[in-house]
């Protein structure tokens, strides 16, 4: 299929506010009728509309009261739960996997879309940050999920046929839901691992992967689902991911000024990420990843990544490009500089005792391999402090190398 949209349930798939829900149903059973809640009870309401949930509890707890109380009480759980969302609502509810989706998305113009039937989404996602195009609103729809309605709408918005859109649910009626919209079905979790998703993963973590194959990227360049590992301990390997905006490295650019200047404008672009295999740190190990420089550059000197010497300082590294243009700066101690040109296909070894800094020269982002000794260790002051004696430069299309004439004074992480 080629992809042109792709929609996503809240609760679950991108965030997870279980424990609020747990707090607020606390919070009101023991207010009105002193019963300690369970964790064991609250199993019996995930994903369920609040006065079904209260019907279930009151059922559970043997709790005589009229359905009017009992719809009075479940309204009050709401408003608890949202208070909680208000104060307590942070970085840490969102699942992981997710920034990471939505960005991939974002690069290769795929919107995105929330069919979810809460009508506190819109505001989780906005105090969040997170950035979807279309928020169906749950009121707008005739029925409820299992029906398809919710996810059909969203395709409607944007003018697209279901078969070109990607639902992600992690609940059974989610996924019915996309179904019977003929969209296809993501599914997440224990209930997709039984059957009736398109293509079902344990956790949100693995949804780049699945969105990478879905985009066509070539395995090499879809660094989420392309890294495996037959490792002794973990058994299942871990990709952890790191994103470096300016905000990150603003002391590393020359031209200070124009730094400042983008980030009080409250630009903060992001310069590179990398995702590594996190091995774990023994002898004997390897490390291995993706680091992807973007192009751009701050005052005509090209984006490039911190630079580092290993901690063990006698440690190579071998760095092969998949894509893009640029070039490998190195430096030892003794004041050595020597750089290599970065194009696909080439194979760079940064040697041992020196510094080395990727910089994208190119107009496309700059993707590299690499692979280095796992307990290596990085060591980001020594060179941080002074900044490296080269700094590259593109001006008018042509690359110029110069000395630094500027030393880095910020405290490099
Ligand atoms: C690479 C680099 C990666 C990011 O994995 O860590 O490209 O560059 P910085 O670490 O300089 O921010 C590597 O060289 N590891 O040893
Ligand atoms: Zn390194």
């Amino acid at each position: 299929m080629e992809i042109q949209l792709a929609v996503f349930d809240l609760d679950g798939v991108v965030v997870n506010t279980d424990e609020f829900h747990f707090l607020a149903w606390e919070q009101v059973l023991l207010d009105k009728w002193g019963i300690r809640h369970t964790r064991q009870a609250e199993e019996l309401t995930k994903g369920i509309p609040r006065y079904t949930c209260m019907e279930l509890l009151a059922e559970h707890y043997h709790i005589d009261a009229s359905p009017e109380e009992l719809r009075r009480v479940a309204d009050e759980k709401n408003l608890a739960y949202q208070n909680l969302l208000r104060t307590r609502l942070s970085d840490k509810q969102i699942l992981s996997g997710i920034p990471e989706t939505l960005r991939l998305l974002r690069e290769h113009g795929i919107p995105t879309a929330l069919a979810s039937s809460s009508h506190n989404a819109p505001f989780i996602v906005e105090k969040l940050g997170l950035k979807f195009d279309f928020c169906v609103d749950p009121d707008s729809v005739a029925h409820g999920k299992p029906a398809p309605d919710i996810y059909l709408a969203a395709a409607r918005r944007f003018g697209l046929p279901p078969e070109a859109c990607v639902g992600v649910e992690d609940a059974a009626s989610g996924m019915a839901a996309i179904r019977g919209a003929g969209m296809f079905c993501v599914g997440i979790g224990v209930p997709a691992m039984g059957g009736g998703a398109d293509a079902a993963v344990s956790s949100t973590d693995q949804l780049p992967g699945v969105f990478g194959a879905l985009l066509g990227l070539p395995p090499a360049l879809n660094w989420a689902a392309g890294f495996s590992a037959a490792l002794a301990a973990p058994a299942v390997p871990t990709v952890g991911t790191t994103v470096r905006r300016l905000s990150h490295m603003a002391g590393f650019f020359g031209d200070q000024p124009a730094v400042r200047a983008l980030l009080e404008r409250g630009e903060d672009p992001v310069i590179y990420e990398f995702h590594e295999l996190a091995a774990p740190e023994h002898p004997g190990d390897l490390s291995f990843g993706i680091t992807t420089l973007y192009p751009g550059g701050i005052g005509g000197e090209c984006y490039m990544t911190k630079g580092h010497f290993h901690r063990e300082l006698d440690t190579g590294e071998v760095y092969y490009t998949l894509r893009g243009s640029g070039m490998m700066m190195t430096e030892n101690m003794d004041g050595v500089v020597r750089w290599f040109p970065l194009s696909p296909g080439s194979a760079v070894y940064a040697a041992k005792g020196f510094a080395h800094r990727m910089v994208n020269t190119g107009d496309e982002p700059l993707v590299c391999f690499f692979a280095y000794r796992a307990d290596a260790g990085h060591d980001y002051r020594t060179i941080g402090i002074s900044g490296f004696r080269r700094r590259v430069f593109r001006r008018g299309g042509k690359i110029e190398i110069e000395a630094a004439h500027t030393h880095t004074k910020e405290e490099p992480q």
